[in-house]
């Protein structure tokens, strides 16, 4: 035990080594050679590119083998099938219990520190807003018309319906059932022994994205909207690190401390991606092999949990609206906060988790309450950092309430989580 446990502590040891040195070297490059075109072209979009994002297609690569295999894993080992129902009220349910909690604590906030002043209005400023998804277009595009294409085009909730019915129609075949599902169960550990050699570049991969995030993201991006970054910034922690582990201690009873302890990879990695779906193999591995969930629950509550759960980005989006409705002096109404709630709630929803995600779907939320798009440029220069830090806690989110559920329908191993047991973590 103690061997995986310095194995794991390495691996933690090594990311956060990776990305401390990747800043600091990108912030050195940045002040030694703030014109250099060399460092630019070569190294910037050369080098720094090119590893950090052959590391993050590394993990997307997983992404839809992942899901559907361990999905249908799960499903098919459901051996009750109303149990399927039952589990799918209770996910979808604390997904929106959290995701109305971290709105209308940002809105309160919000107003409450008002970091909006009118004086930064400016004519320059545009956003080019893309077109949302009505919530009716959301729910007929759940089902795929082809799950070949839904998954050549990594279509989240497509390939979760498919894997499901498909998982489901697997245990209603008898004995040959049984021979599909062992297959699948065999690929599925194929598929978690790919994630555990992955994560063994993460160190070089956070290296190279961070490094290039300091080269490119200059300070002077902060001084316009510091206060916005901030009030943003501490909501997300204030969610991640009091809200969570209240509601783990309230709904399971337990330790949230060492949940903090085991989330911490899944949370650099998400921080570093800033992307749920990349983060999807981490999130999987940790929660059954290091936290002891059973994989018929992690299977669908997770991959659910990428797709539709961004307490996160509700964050952003709660405080975002706050500040230009103040910046443009625009009053809001207690049912205009009503209406920023329930569409940033299903503009969550239909939004798959990749970099950026949360401001498309923010231009939504303004519409919906009629405040300008173009203040939206005004957050744009500090939005990619606080991506990185609102998937963070977006994937805190998913595992919180995959633990939750998992310790309800008693299928967890609390020896694992509390470290008495080892997990089936590869070798
Ligand atoms: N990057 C998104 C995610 O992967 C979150 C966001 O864009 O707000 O969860």
């Amino acid at each position: 035990m103690s061997a995986i446990r310095t194995k794991k502590l390495g691996l933690t040891g090594k990311i956060l080594l990776g990305m401390m040195s990747g800043i600091i070297i990108g912030l050195i490059l940045r002040n030694l050679f703030p014109e250099s075109e060399f460092i630019k072209d070569y190294i910037t979009e050369g080098f720094l590119n090119v590893i950090g994002t052959i590391f993050i297609s590394s993990l997307k690569m997983l992404v839809v083998p992942l899901v559907f295999v361990s999905l249908v894993c799960g499903t098919c080992s459901l051996s009750d099938p109303s149990k399927l129902g039952r589990l799918g009220g209770k996910t979808i349910a604390f997904y929106l219990f959290t995701t109305a909690i971290a709105l209308s604590m940002a809105i309160l906030i919000a107003i409450a520190i008002h970091p909006g002043q009118a004086t930064m209005v400016t004519e320059s400023m545009h956003f080019d807003a893309k077109q949302a998804p009505s919530l009716a277009e959301v729910i007929i595009n759940i089902v795929p018309t082809n799950p070949m294409q839904a998954m050549s085009e990594g279509n989240m909730l497509q390939i979760i319906i498919f894997a499901v019915i498909f998982g489901f129609a697997v245990s209603h075949i008898g004995e040959r059932g049984k021979r599909v599902a062992a297959l699948f169960n065999d690929l599925n550990e194929v598929i978690m022994r790919v994630v555990t050699l992955i994560m063994q570049l993460a160190p070089y991969g956070v290296f190279a994205l961070m490094a290039k995030l300091a080269l490119t993201l200059g300070m002077e991006t902060f001084s316009s909207v510091v206060q916005y970054f901030f009030v943003v910034l501490s909501v997300l922690l204030l969610h991640a690190f009091i809200v969570y582990p209240t509601l783990l201690k309230l709904f399971s009873g337990l330790n949230p401390i060492t949940f903090i302890r085991k989330i911490r990879d899944v949370q650099l990695f998400a921080f570093s991606t800033a992307s749920s779906n990349a983060t999807l193999p981490v999130t999987i591995e940790t929660a059954e092999h290091r936290m002891g969930v059973d994989n018929k629950i992690a299977s669908f509550t997770l991959p659910l949990g990428a797709t539709i759960n961004m307490d996160g980005t509700a964050i952003m989006q709660g405080v975002a609206t706050v500040f230009i409705a103040q910046v443009f002096g625009i009053e809001l109404t207690i049912s205009d906060y009503v209406m920023v709630v329930v569409t940033a709630t299903l503009a969550s929803i239909g939004t798959a988790g990749v970099p950026g995600v949360g401001l498309i779907m923010l231009a939504m939320v303004l519409n919906q309450v009629g405040l300008p798009v173009e203040g939206i440029a005004l957050i744009i220069g500090v939005d990619r950092l606080l991506d990185m830090v609102r998937t963070a806690v977006n994937v805190t989110g998913d595992t919180v309430a995959t633990v939750v559920i998992a310790k309800s329908e008693n299928e967890f191993n609390e020896a694992v989580f509390n470290d008495t047991q080892a997990g089936k973590v590869a070798p």
